[in-house]
C-alpha cells in the first residue's frame, strides 16, 4: 500500500485483493459476509514494482516497447525513476517506446495504482451532478448515493450489480512485456472476409507492420502444414506503422458453422515477415471462414431481426454471459472452457457478452470459435448514463478501437452492440417512458446527458465498427426496436428484454404473450444448491434470510420474489436444502417454457437468450451454472429445450397448443405419438399422427382442450406425454402437466436405483412404478456432474444416469435422491 514500508510478493496478472489474500492480509472475500469489511481496499493507492535484468546486448535493440495489455485502472508508470505514462482505462492496451529509459543490468518498473474511488469522486464533483447508475452499489462501498462507476472506464460490475458483490479492484490484470524490435515486427493482422460461400472465400489480409528500419521487406501468408505461401508481397516499408493489404482467395473453402448447424472448421493462417531470406517475425491465428448478415427486412408484422450465417437463417439459442469472477485473474483456462463447453453441450449456439462486464480474454473467443458459439458482443456500457467530455469520449473511442482490432478475426463474433439497456432506460423524446431517469434533471442537463449518449452510441462507436470491421452490423443498444426507436414489450421489430416475469411480478403465463423478433433477455432467479452453499457459509447461515445469505442476494426484492412465485405455484419447504431445490426447479420450468414459447414462434421470433448462464461469485442469481460451475436445474432443462428437435406446449386460453420445432437442416416426416396417462402410467387415451418437421418454421401439430379433458379425468392426476419419432428413432419426448405443481396429486414414488461403477463412472439405473417428478440426484462432497438431473422419471421407464467418479468408489447409500413427489407430500 502506498505510504507503507512493507512490500509483499504479488502476481501478474493479478489484483490487490487477491494479492492481499495470498499474503494472508485479508480473509477470503466471497466467504460469508467478508465483503463488507474489505471496502477499505479500493480507497487506498497501491504500488506494484518489479526489477529485471537486461544483459548488455538487449538495450542495443533499435526499439524496445513496454507493452501493457491491461492495467486496472488509474496508474502512473515509472521506469528507473522516470515517468513513462499514465493510464485511465482498464480496457486499453497501452504501449510505449521505453528504449531510452532502460539500462544494462538492473531495471526497476513501478506502477502506482490510484484509487478509482478517489478519482471517481473528483470527477463527480467536477461535473456537479450525479449520473444514473442503478446497479452501482455505492452504499456498500460507504459512498452513500455517490455513484462513481460511470466516470471510470473499468468493468461496471466491479462496483456491484444485482447479482454481484462490490469489489472495486486495482491491479495488473493482463500481461506486461517488453517487445524488442531489431528491424520490424508484425503489429496486427486483420483477415477481412469480404466474400465467403461454399465455392470461394475472398479475404484481404490487412497487415500492420511496425518498422524501425525502413527498407525492403517481404510478407508471406501461409496455411499451417503447407510450406508454400498462399500469397506474398514485397514491400518498401517506411519507418513507423505501415499498412499492407494482401488479397487472397481459397476455392471450395471449408466453412465455420455455429454449433448444431455444421462443423467449426478453423484454418490456421500464418504470416511471416522476411528481410531477404531471413524470417524476422511470424504470427499465426485460427480463422473460421463464414459470412454473417443481420437480416432486418420489413415484413407484414414489423421488421425481422436475425442472423444469416453462410446463407442459412439461424435461430439463436443461448444465454447472456457475464464475467466469471469478480477477480478476473482467478478465471482459469479450465473455467472458461467449462462455461463455453457447457453452452455447446446444452445445444446453445449464442452467448451475449453483456455490456456491464469486460471485453474478454482471447481464450474465451478462441473457445467460442472452437465450440461454435456465436457472440452478440456489447461494448462495455450498461444501465447508466455516461459523461460526454472530450477526454471521456476519446478514451472510450480508443478503447473501442483497441478491442475491435483485437477481436475482429474471431469467427464467433456476429454483432457489435453499443450498450446494455441505456436506450430503454433513458427513453429520449418521451417523458412518460423509461426508468424515470430524465425526470431528475433540469432541461439543460437532460440535453447535455443525451448529447453524450448520442455522440458515443450513434456516432463514435458505429464509426469505429465501420472503420475497423466492416463485416459486422452495429446495433446501438440492447434492447432497441430500431435505430432511434425505443423497445417495449410490444415491439415487432428489434430485440426485447422481457422482465415482466420477475421484475414485473407477472405470472409465468406472460412468457406466452410477450414474444418479439429476438428475445435477448428474460430470466428468473434461483439459489445455488446445497453443495455450493456449503462452500461459502457456515451451517448457522443456512436460512435464506440470514445476514450472510442476504448479503449474497443482490436483487433487493430477490428472496421475496422467489417466495411469492413459489407460494403461488409450488409447496414452500421449511427445510433449507429443499427450498433451494424447489427454487431451482421453478426457475428451470419458467425458463424452459419461455424458450419453447420463443421457438414455437420461429420464424417470427429468431432468438432466445435467457439471463444469465454464469455467476461471478456464489449467491442467489438468475444463473443456470453457479460460481463453482455446478449446473443448476435450468442448465439441464435448457439443454433439452434448445435441442435440435423439441416440443413446445403453448397454453392459450383453455387449450394447449402443441408445436414441433426443428433446427435440423432437412425437413422430415415424423410420427407424433401422444398419450394421456395417469401417474401410474395407465394410458387413458393415445394417438399417433404424421407431421412434417420443418427447419424454416415451428409447426403446430394439434391442440388439447383442457376443459374438455377435465370432464373425463381429474387433471391433477394425469399428464400428456409426446414422443416424436422417425421410424424407430426417438427425436424428442416431453411431458405436460395440466395443473400447477402444487396442485398435482403426485403419488409417493418408490424409486429403485441400482448403482454400479464402470470406467471411472458411477452408473445408476433408475426406475419407478409411479411418475417421479424432478428427480434430483447428488452425492455429498462430490461435485461431478450427472449426465442428467432434475428430470421426470416416467412410470415404468428405465433411465440410466452416469457421473464421473470423484476419486473414490461411491456406494449405493451415498447417492441421494429428492423428488417433487416427496416435497409435495411433506408440505
Ligand atoms: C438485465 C441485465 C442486468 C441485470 C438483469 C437482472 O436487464 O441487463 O443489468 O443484472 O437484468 O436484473
Amino acid at each position: 500500500m502506498k505510504g507503507e514500508s512493507e512490500w509483499l510478493p504479488a502476481e501478474v496478472p493479478g489484483c490487490v485483493h487477491t494479492d492481499l489474500l495470498k499474503n494472508d492480509k485479508i480473509p477470503e472475500p466471497f466467504y460469508r459476509n467478508n465483503e463488507k469489511n474489505l471496502q477499505w481496499i479500493d480507497k487506498k493507492d497501491w504500488i506494484y514494482r518489479c526489477s529485471f535484468v537486461l544483459d548488455s546486448l538487449q538495450p542495443e535493440h533499435n526499439k524496445i516497447l513496454l507493452n501493457l495489455e491491461g492495467l486496472d485502472t488509474y496508474t502512473k508508470v515509472v521506469l528507473n525513476g522516470q515517468f513513462v505514462l499514465e493510464t485511465d482505462n482498464m480496457f486499453r492496451n497501452y504501449r510505449k517506446d521505453v528504449t531510452h529509459y532502460l539500462v544494462t543490468g538492473n531495471n526497476l518498473l513501478e506502477i502506482e495504482f490510484i484509487s478509482p474511488i478517489t478519482e471517481g469522486l473528483k470527477k463527480l464533483e467536477a461535473l456537479g451532478y450525479g449520473l444514473p447508475a442503478v446497479n452501482d452499489l455505492s452504499e456498500i462501498g460507504g459512498l452513500g448515493d455517490k455513484k462513481v462507476s460511470v466516470f471510470t472506464r473499468k468493468a461496471p460490475y466491479h462496483y456491484g450489480w444485482d447479482w454481484g458483490p462490490r469489489f472495486v479492484t486495482m491491479g495488473i490484470w493482463r500481461p506486461v512485456e517488453l517487445i524488442f524490435l531489431d528491424k520490424a515486427r508484425i503489429d496486427n493482422i486483420y483477415y477481412k472476409q469480404s466474400l465467403i460461400n461454399t465455392e470461394e472465400a475472398i479475404i484481404d489480409a490487412i497487415i500492420e507492420v511496425d518498422a524501425v528500419i525502413a527498407g525492403e521487406y517481404r510478407l508471406e501468408l501461409y496455411k499451417e502444414n503447407e510450406p508454400d505461401a498462399i500469397a506474398a508481397i514485397d514491400a518498401e516499408l517506411e519507418s513507423g506503422i505501415n499498412s499492407i493489404t494482401i488479397p487472397f482467395s481459397i476455392s471450395s473453402p471449408e466453412l465455420w458453422w455455429p454449433n448444431g448447424a455444421g462443423q467449426q472448421h478453423l484454418y490456421k493462417f500464418g504470416t511471416r515477415l522476411l528481410e531477404g531470406n531471413t524470417v524476422i517475425d511470424t504470427v499465426s491465428q485460427h480463422i473460421g471462414l463464414r459470412s454473417v448478415e443481420l437480416i432486418r427486412e420489413p415484413d407484414s408484422l414489423g421488421k425481422s431481426f436475425y442472423f444469416r450465417i453462410n446463407g442459412e437463417n439461424i435461430f439463436a439459442k443461448g444465454a447472456n454471459y457475464i464475467p466469471n469472477d469478480n477477480f478476473l485473474n482467478l478465471v482459469t483456462a479450465e473455467k472458461y472452457e467449462n462455461i463455453v463447453k457447457s453452452a455447446a453441450e446444452s445445444n446453445m449456439n449464442m452467448l451475449r457478452v453483456w455490456g456491464g462486464g469486460i471485453y474478454e480474454n482471447d481464450i474465451f473467443y478462441e473457445l467460442c470459435d472452437r465450440y461454435g458459439i456465436m457472440l452478440w458482443h456489447d461494448f462495455m456500457f450498461a444501465c447508466s448514463m455516461y459523461p460526454g467530455d472530450d477526454a471521456f469520449l476519446e478514451n472510450a473511442e480508443q478503447e473501442a478501437i483497441d478491442n475491435v482490432k483485437r477481436l475482429r478475426n474471431h469467427a464467433s463474433i456476429m454483432l457489435w452492440c453499443g450498450n446494455n439497456e441505456i436506450d430503454v432506460a433513458w427513453c429520449e423524446g418521451d417523458m412518460d417512458c423509461g426508468w424515470s431517469w430524465k425526470q431528475q434533471y433540469k432541461p439543460e442537463q437532460r440535453t447535455e446527458i443525451w448529447k453524450s449518449y448520442d455522440t458515443l452510441f450513434h456516432n463514435i462507436l458505429p464509426d469505429i465498427v465501420e472503420t475497423y470491421d466492416q463485416t459486422r452490423a452495429y446495433w446501438p443498444s440492447s434492447p432497441q426496436a430500431d435505430w432511434g426507436v425505443h423497445s417495449n414489450y410490444n415491439s415487432t421489430t428489434g430485440d426485447i428484454h422481457y422482465w415482466g416475469v420477475w421484475h414485473g411480478n407477472e405470472p409465468f403465463s406472460s412468457y406466452f404473450k410477450v414474444i418479439g423478433r429476438f428475445m435477448s433477455e428474460y430470466g428468473f432467479q434461483s439459489f445455488p444448491d446445497m453443495q455450493s452453499i456449503r462452500k461459502f457459509t457456515l451451517p448457522h447461515d443456512w436460512d435464506i434470510n440470514s445476514e450472510v445469505l442476504l448479503s449474497h442476494q443482490r436483487s433487493g426484492y430477490g428472496n421475496q420474489r422467489i417466495i411469492d412465485y413459489m407460494e403461488k405455484l409450488y409447496p414452500v419447504p421449511d427445510e433449507f436444502s429443499e427450498l433451494l431445490y424447489v427454487s431451482q426447479v421453478m426457475q428451470a420450468e419458467a425458463i424452459k417454457s419461455a424458450i419453447l414459447a420463443h421457438r414455437a414462434h420461429k420464424p417470427y421470433c429468431m432468438g432466445s437468450l435467457y439471463w444469465q448462464i454464469n455467476d461471478c461469485w456464489p449467491g442467489a442469481s438468475w444463473s443456470s451454472i453457479d460460481y463453482y460451475t455446478s449446473w443448476k436445474a435450468l442448465q439441464f432443462f435448457a439443454k433439452k429445450a434448445y435441442a435440435p428437435v423439441a416440443i413446445s406446449f403453448f397454453p392459450d386460453g383453455d387449450i394447449v397448443r402443441i408445436f414441433i420445432n426443428s433446427d435440423l437442416d432437412t425437413d422430415k416426416i415424423i410420427d407424433v405419438h401422444y398419450a394421456i396417462k395417469d401417474f401410474s402410467g395407465t394410458v387413458l387415451s393415445e394417438e399417433t399422427m404424421n407431421a412434417t418437421l420443418e427447419y424454416e418454421r415451428a409447426v403446430e401439430v394439434f391442440s388439447i382442450k383442457t376443459e374438455q379433458l377435465s370432464k373425463s379425468h381429474p387433471i391433477s392426476e394425469i399428464f400428456l406425454q409426446i414422443d416424436l419419432a422417425e421410424g424407430k428413432k426417438t427425436l424428442a419426448s416431453d411431458c405436460y402437466f395440466f395443473e400447477i405443481p402444487k396442485n398435482l396429486k403426485l403419488p409417493s414414488a418408490n424409486i429403485s436405483a441400482l448403482v454400479k461403477t464402470e470406467n471411472n463412472h458411477l452408473v445408476i439405473e433408475l426406475s419407478s412404478e409411479k411418475l417421479a417428478k424432478n428427480v434430483y440426484l447428488w452425492v455429498d462432497g462430490c461435485s461431478s456432474r450427472f449426465s442428467d438431473n432434475y428430470f421426470d422419471l416416467l412410470p415404468g421407464e428405465k433411465k440410466i444416469v452416469t457421473m464421473p467418479l470423484c476419486g473414490q468408489e461411491i456406494s449405493q447409500n451415498e447417492v441421494h435422491i429428492l423428488t417433487m413427489n416427496t416435497i409435495l407430500q411433506q408440505n
